[in-house]
Order: C-alpha cells, then sequence, then structure tokens
C-alpha cells in the first residue's frame, strides 16, 4: 500500500469506528460486537504505525471514546480516566512482557485481575463520606452520575475509616438481572438492551435515579487513586486496602512473578466465564509495585504499565434461512433472523434477533448470507458479522415490511423511534400477545392460558378481546384440540378465580402503554376504582410520587377511547372487579424465579419442600412435579435421583442450594 492508498482507507477507517465507538459510548446502542470494532482499530493502528506522518491527533487511537452527554452536569477528573491498550494473542502479551523487562531492567511483579465487562466510574469521599460519582466521559470530563450511583447497593455511603479519597472501578448489572429486565422490557413492548453492557450504561445515566435502583447494578473496584498517600505501595495491597474500607473488590485477582503463569490464568477464566454472575472480556496484567508504574508512566492515552489480553470469542458460524418479524403487545415489530441450527457456547441455536431494521442494514445480513454468531453477554444469541467471502451472487437485501404482515395496516416509526410499529388497535397479532400479557402471572394470573391456547381461542373466533375470556363456556372450550374435562374445568375455575383480582392486575394486565406492575399498583391504591381512574385528570395522575408525566399521558389517552370504555363495560358486565382490595401481596418478583417452572428434589438441609414451594410461588413462580422442556430451574438437594437425570439431559439449570440461596436474597420490587 502506498500513502495515498492509506490516506484514503485510513479516513475510511477513521470515519466508521468514530461511528461506531459513537453508539457503544455515547448512546449505549452498539451498532457491531465488540471483536468486530477491536479488529477495525486493530487496522488503523497498524496503518498509522506504518506511516506515522498520517497519525492526527484527532485519530481514534489518540483519544479516549466516549462523549459527554448535555442532560448531566460535568465532571472534570483531576487525574484522567485512561483506556487501556489490548492484546488478543499470548504472543502479544510476551511482546509487551519484554518491553517491559528492557524497560525497568529488574525483576519485577505483575498482578493479574479480570476485564469486567461494563463501564468504568470514578467515586470520591470526603472524611469517608461518599460525595461523588462520575462516568468516564472523554477521560478528562466525565458526567455527574452522584444521585444514581448512591442507589447502588455495594457503593458505600460511608467508608469504615473517615478519610479521603478517590477510588476507580467499573459497575455492571449482573447476568440475571439483565435476563430479566430484557424479559420484562420485552412483555412491556419496549426495546431490550443489546447486553448487560450497555443495559448497566443505560441504567446509570437515567436522570430518574429510581429507575437506577431497580436495576440491580453492582461494582468491582480495582484502582486507588494516589495509592502511596494510604501507605500502600502494591496493586495487590491496594484490592485489600479498598476491600477493608468496604468497596467490592474481584476477588479473583492473582499476584504472579512471571509471565509463565499467566496462561493458567487466562484458560481458568476463560472456561469459568459463563459460569460467572458478570461478563468478563479478558484479564487485565499490572505491574504490581506503584514506584514501578510511576516510573514506567503513560502514553497520550494509556499506562504502559498494564494491559488487557482480550478472550476471543465464542463463534459460530452458519447460515440465515428466513428474516421473521414478531409482533409485541404494543405493536413494535421485531426481526429475527431463522439460521441452520448451530452449537454456540454451550447451546444450540436456530435463531437470532437483529434488534430492528437499522441492524439490519448495519450488518447488511441477508437471507442465504453465512453469519457469524456469539452470545451477547453470554446469554442472547446474535449476529455478529456476515462473511461477505461466503455470500452468493445477487444475493437480494432484506426486504423491510412497509405493512404488518398479521393485519397488513402500514406500518409507522413514532417519535423518531428506530423500531417499526403496527398501530393499528384491531391487528391480530398484538391482540393475541396482549391476550398472553392478561394472563400472565403479574396480571390476570390466569394459569394454563398460553399462547397455543390463545392462538386456538383466536383463530376458531372464540374470543377477539379479553372480555371474550369471560365469555367462555365448557362446550366451546370443548372443541380445543386435546381438551378434556379436567383441562376444561381447570381453565374455567382460573379465568373464574382472576374475577376477584384485586384493581392493579387487571389495570397491568390491559396493557395500557408505559404502565408496568408496579405503576398499576401506585394507581389502585391512589385511586381505589376503575370509575375514579377513568374520572381522573392527567395532573391528579402525574401528581402521582414517581409516576410522572409519561405514565399519566398515556393512562388518559388510554382511557379517552370509546372502544376502551366499552371494553371495561363488558368487563363489569362479567363480573371482573373494578375495585382496589387494598393489602394484597406485595407486588415483589425475584429476578430468577419470577414467570419461572420450577421443580424441587432431592433433600435440602436447609429448607422444608412446601415452604420453599410456598416462597417460590409467592415470588411469581409455578412449582411443579416433573421435569419438562417447559423447566426452567432443577432445585436438587442430597439424594436428587431420576429428576435430576431428566435435567440434565433437557438442558434444565440446576440449582444446589448454596445457589438457590444467593438465588432466593436477590429479591427486589418489580419493575
Ligand atoms: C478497565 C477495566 C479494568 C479492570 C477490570 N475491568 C475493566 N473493564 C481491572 O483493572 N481489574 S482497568 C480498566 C482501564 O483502565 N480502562
Amino acid at each position: 500500500m502506498n500513502i495515498d492508498e492509506a490516506r484514503i482507507k485510513i479516513t475510511d477507517l477513521r470515519a466508521e469506528i468514530t461511528k461506531l465507538s459513537e453508539a457503544y459510548y455515547t448512546k449505549d446502542a452498539p451498532l457491531v460486537e465488540d471483536n468486530v470494532y477491536d479488529q477495525l482499530y486493530r487496522q488503523l493502528e497498524e496503518l498509522e504505525a506504518k506511516f506515522p506522518e498520517l497519525v492526527t491527533k484527532d485519530s481514534p487511537t489518540q483519544k479516549v471514546g466516549g462523549k459527554v452527554l448535555s442532560e448531566f452536569s460535568k465532571v472534570s477528573h483531576e487525574i484522567p480516566m485512561l483506556s487501556m491498550g489490548d492484546v488478543f494473542s499470548l504472543e502479544e502479551l510476551e511482546d509487551f512482557d519484554r518491553r517491559l523487562q528492557k524497560n525497568v531492567g529488574r525483576e519485577f511483579e505483575y498482578n493479574v485481575e479480570l476485564k469486567i465487562d461494563g463501564l468504568a466510574l470514578s467515586l470520591i469521599y470526603e472524611n469517608g463520606e461518599l460525595v461523588q460519582g462520575s462516568t468516564r466521559g472523554d477521560g478528562v470530563i466525565g458526567e455527574d452520575v452522584t444521585n444514581n450511583i448512591m442507589t447502588i447497593n455495594d457503593i458505600p455511603k460511608k467508608l469504615s475509616e473517615p478519610i479521603s479519597l478517590e477510588v476507580r472501578g467499573e459497575c455492571y448489572m449482573p447476568k440475571s438481572s439483565f435476563k430479566n429486565l430484557n424479559e420484562q422490557r420485552e412483555i412491556e413492548g419496549q426495546t431490550v438492551f443489546a447486553n448487560p453492557r450497555n443495559a448497566a450504561a443505560g441504567s446509570l445515566r437515567q436522570l430518574d435515579s429510581s429507575i437506577t435502583k431497580s436495576r440491580n447494578l453492582s461494582t468491582f473496584i480495582y484502582t486507588l487513586i494516589n495509592a502511596e498517600d494510604y501507605g500502600v505501595t502494591t496493586q495487590k495491597q491496594a484490592i485489600e486496602f479498598m476491600k477493608k474500607l468496604g468497596f467490592h473488590t474481584n476477588p479473583s485477582s492473582e499476584t504472579i512473578s512471571n509471565i509463565n503463569q499467566i496462561e493458567d490464568y487466562i484458560e481458568k477464566y476463560q472456561d469459568q466465564r459463563n459460569d460467572l454472575e458478570y461478563g468478563i472480556d479478558g484479564i487485565v496484567l499490572k505491574v504490581n509495585d506503584l514506584a514501578t508504574q510511576a516510573e514506567l508512566g503513560n502514553t497520550v492515552k494509556v499506562p504502559r504499565w498494564e494491559i488487557a489480553y482480550k478472550f476471543p470469542p465464542e463463534q459460530s458460524e452458519t447460515i440465515v434461512r428466513d428474516i421473521e418479524w414478531t409482533m409485541g403487545r404494543t405493536g413494535v415489530l421485531t426481526p429475527t433472523a431463522v439460521m441452520d441450527p448451530v452449537q454456540l457456547a454451550g447451546t444450540t441455536v436456530s435463531r437470532a434477533t437483529l434488534h430492528n431494521v437499522e441492524m439490519i442494514r448495519d450488518k447488511d445480513v441477508r437471507i442465504g448470507d453465512t453469519v457469524l454468531l456469539h452470545k451477547a453477554g453470554d446469554i442472547i444469541p446474535e449476529v455478529s458479522q456476515v462473511v461477505l467471502k461466503k455470500r452468493p451472487d445477487n444475493l437480494p437485501e432484506v426486504a423491510v415490511p412497509t405493512n404488518c404482515p398479521y393485519c397488513d395496516s402500514k406500518l409507522v416509526h413514532l417519535e423518531d423511534e428506530v423500531a417499526l410499529r403496527c398501530i393499528n388497535p384491531m391487528c391480530p397479532a398484538q391482540i393475541k400477545e396482549g391476550l398472553t400479557h392478561f394472563a400472565s402471572r403479574n396480571a390476570m394470573n390466569i394459569d394454563g392460558l398460553g399462547p397455543r391456547i390463545i392462538e386456538q381461542l383466536f383463530e376458531k373466533q372464540m374470543i377477539k378481546d379479553v372480555a371474550g375470556l369471560y365469555r367462555l363456556t365448557a362446550d366451546g372450550l370443548s372443541q380445543l384440540e386435546g381438551f378434556k374435562e379436567k383441562s376444561i374445568n381447570n381453565l374455567l375455575t382460573a379465568i373464574d378465580n382472576s374475577r376477584s383480582n384485586s384493581l392493579e392486575k387487571l389495570l397491568y394486565g390491559l396493557g395500557i402503554r408505559h404502565v408496568g406492575a408496579k405503576a398499576a399498583k401506585l394507581l389502585a391504591e391512589e385511586f381505589n376504582s376503575m370509575d375514579n381512574l377513568m374520572d381522573a385528570s392527567q395532573e391528579s395522575i402525574a401528581n402521582i410520587n414517581t409516576i410522572g408525566e409519561t405514565i399519566a399521558d398515556s393512562v388518559t389517552t388510554y382511557f379517552e377511547n370509546q372502544e376502551v370504555h366499552d371494553l371495561i363495560q363488558e368487563l363489569k358486565d362479567a363480573s371482573v372487579n373494578m375495585d382496589y382490595l387494598g393489602g394484597s401481596e406485595e407486588v415483589v418478583s425475584n429476578p430468577y424465579f419470577t414467570d419461572k417452572t420450577v421443580v424441587i428434589t432431592g433433600t435440602l438441609e436447609n429448607y422444608k419442600r412446601q415452604e420453599l414451594a410456598d416462597q417460590l410461588e409467592k415470588m411469581g413462580a409455578k412449582v411443579t412435579n416433573s421435569v419438562t422442556k417447559k423447566t426452567d430451574y432443577l432445585i436438587a438437594g442430597e439424594k436428587a435421583g431420576s429428576k435430576l437425570d431428566k435435567a440434565n439431559s433437557l438442558n434444565v439449570t440446576i440449582l444446589d442450594e448454596t445457589t438457590l440461596e444467593g438465588y432466593l436474597s436477590s429479591t427486589q420490587d418489580a419493575e
């Protein structure tokens, strides 16, 4: 490549990297997978190394990614929050070590730590009191997120000693909270987060700190600024010191005396990474001695005394056979790639969400393409990239529907959102999703009324809306596939029982936009009856603590609709309760057990079987006796027998008693 070609290539790479970096750091909505970004960045670094005269100050290689959002006050970092150099192979790690050996000229140790896949935070304490929390921003100026970090449980508000200091670390969302959050968002028709890192970033940069609180964020703190001032001389000691003060530090760090020991560490955590409750994307190697660190100093962008080794992505290759458009109950149409089944990080995968049209275009996925898959946050299968070399000739771009595939009405983009929406209230796909939601546990809790039965009821035109459920008869239900006397009675009883639910369950079940289980409870408590709520003004609703304008607007708009009035009247005629019954059970959800099917087997040391079952049911779990494909967890005590074997053969997650204890203790308020 000559210099003119290099100039063109470098310009292209910078533009692409800048765009991707902005999506990742500023909008918390990445357009490609991390490894794709890493590769582009690498190419740019290599070209700039070959043609140093082309390096400019504003190249992404010379700056820390990220920008400051205007919504937050700015904080300047007295000591810049740098990023870190990274390598992708053991050879490069050895090169790094050789360089340091030469520069230092005497023996020294490393401290190795896990690289947490979260976002960097700075915390400042004065006389032992937490006074400020901020994000990295562009490294020099960050965002003041003090109100939000105050809601994070594992950040000490007061240290065990009245000293002043600054620490830095990583804020992350535990995988289970992430899974739970996305499930909830999916139910509520909101866009799902791409991975735990983006979910954490989105949760931390909230103007309403009660939202941050509900998101269950955690931290690992790993840097003590000006550590020498506290009589600390090594990174290892700094971690111990911070731990003693009350910070959450990662237990996996190890001091090693030579680079050869790092291979074992990498292997160990690469194997364990899927079992950890937090995402890691590599390991960090740091010179342990702080004086030696200071001697080595920094480049413009990164410290010379530390480096990240990034794990190779766990990827599989397969072929896209179709793009399906699935409808959510709020009308959002989401594209899903349907592919030849492949093994990916421990499970068989044949579907991957493409999130939205923008992502299809950005990755340029087409039907017939060979694609690489990976798991976002080790959980959700995603397309990393198309293998263009394998693209057959003349493959057409994906045709984005202009009309709803289910009701044919015109699709729209509301308020500049990327999501495609069907806004036809009579759309059958939306109605079916809405019925499933109505029957779900935190809503009307009609056991046995799942999507398959709803589909049949709808196809046979036995119901057209939720009021229709209350007019179902034994005769009618006997037309359904596999419905015998017992299943008919069970379903009718479950429907009948739902008539006496307290108002909040009905409100949540109606699926009013932005009204989650928690808002429904607040509305029911405040207004006591459906009639009062329907008569309430927008102002009086917005005045309720934590409800706010968005929900109030949505509720009043909903009740302005004559069809809604008719529906409520039909429900009243069917004797569905319209009053708040007060003091009913708290809406508590548990990130692990809400809406999950659980089987208990074997002898448990600390739990009686029935008491445990009751406790799980309170958290919204369904406890059953036999292990099937639908089982989410098998709780297995001592002497677990055939159920354990069955669970293993079906890939059901198995919880031992210690893990169970941890899961049970993560109770939180429902969103
Ligand atoms: C970033 C991270 C560091 C560590 C862990 N996770 C990260 N994401 C660590 O030091 N253990 S250091 C770091 C940085 O300096 N940019």
